[in-house]
């Protein structure tokens, strides 16, 4: 015979039942441990049965204890459980919204490439470099000093006049060269010295397929004791050479401001002599306003332009196309 079941363990019996049902409709971990909360929280329902036992007969509590403690672990392990399940659909679910089609095409991504007027800089640099040559940069914003008086540039000099030269209203100016550069560099480094300098320069032309108010230029500079023209001679022809194969070269004199003697020189390409730079030994006035000691020292230099040697090198007629950024030009090399 068994006997009937007292207040407390109908409600045990009611509580398991109603907790069994809350979890098995549950559909998040955060309701579920509200659920925990509810029924074996220190405040839950469960504890709050317990709080009953007190009036039991002391005849009746073991019996009550255990079954108490039975309904506990059956909550417990069906919380676990549904934890459990609950996981690994979460998991599941992160998987196959993080799914990645590995057969989906890919972005593309068009390929970039040098400008006609960068790979030119770098070919020349790169020259100078294998010869020993440090690179140099510097304003393109100048002093009347470093653009003009420190090269032997006369106050009279058409280079100086307003109609040739960028002056901005604090009296600085745009620098028609970067022989600037290399004053600076002559200012903080004793010879023995090698430096290129390439950058952009400014001149006040008139816009047309062969000339640009905004271009580029490499200039090189060499000062050692007993450099002779003969360096200046093979160093050019390395080269040119290196630029546009071994072609004949030939030297015109000239004159420049910083340069005695000055020449011009100019390489038979296809059949024509084109001139390519302007060159010449280091004027000694030029030494003495950086501190060398002319009687010690000789050097060299050249400039060129390097509009020019790529116009040349890839056959273009008109100097504009470098500055456009029509793509269907550019993309051709
Ligand atoms: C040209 C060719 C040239 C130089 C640039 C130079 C620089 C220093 C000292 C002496 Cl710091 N010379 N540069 C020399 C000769 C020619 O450029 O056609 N220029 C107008």
């Amino acid at each position: 015979m068994t006997t009937p079941l007292s207040d407390l363990e109908m409600q045990l019996v009611a509580l398991k039942q109603e907790a069994q049902q809350a979890i098995a409709t549950t559909t998040t971990l955060e309701d579920l441990e509200q659920l925990r909360i509810k029924y074996l929280g220190k405040k839950g329902s469960l504890s709050q049965v317990l709080g009953g036992m007190g009036r039991l007969d002391a005849s009746e509590r073991p019996r009550i204890g255990a079954s108490a403690n039975e309904v506990k672990e059956i909550i417990q392990a069906e919380l676990d459980q549904k934890k459990a399940t609950l996981q690994s659909a979460q998991i599941e679910a992160k998987l196959i919204s993080e799914a990645l089609d590995v057969t989906m095409p890919g972005v593309f991504y068009p390929q970039g490439r040098a400008h006609p007027l960068t790979s030119t800089i770098e070919r020349a640099l790169d020259v100078f470099v294998g010869l020993g040559y440090t690179v140099a940069e510097g304003p393109e914003m100048e002093t009347d000093y470093y653009n003009f008086e420190a090269l032997n540039t006369p106050a009279d000099h058409p280079a100086r006049d307003m109609q040739d030269t960028f002056y901005l209203s604090d009296g600085n100016l745009l620098r028609t060269h970067t022989s600037s550069v290399q004053i600076r560099y002559m200012e903080n480094n004793e010879p023995p010295i090698r430096v290129a300098a390439p950058g952009r320069v400014y001149r006040r032309d008139t816009v047309d397929a062969t000339h640009s108010a905004v271009f580029h230029q490499i200039e090189i500079l060499a000062v050692d004791e007993g450099l002779t023209f003969t360096d200046l001679r093979g160093t050019i022809k390395i080269f040119l050479e290196a630029m546009f194969g071994d072609l004949p070269i030939r030297f015109r004199p000239s004159f420049f401001p910083f340069t005695e003697p000055s020449a011009e020189v100019d390489v038979q390409w296809r059949g024509r002599w084109l001139e390519v730079l302007g060159c010449g030994m280091v004027d000694p006035n030029v030494l003495k306003s950086v501190g060398y000691d002319p009687e010690i020292y000789t050097g060299f230099a050249a400039g060129f332009g390097v509009e020019r040697f790529a116009m040349v090198l890839h056959q273009m007629d008109d100097i504009r196309r470098l500055y456009n950024s029509d793509l269907r030009f550019l993309r051709q090399f």
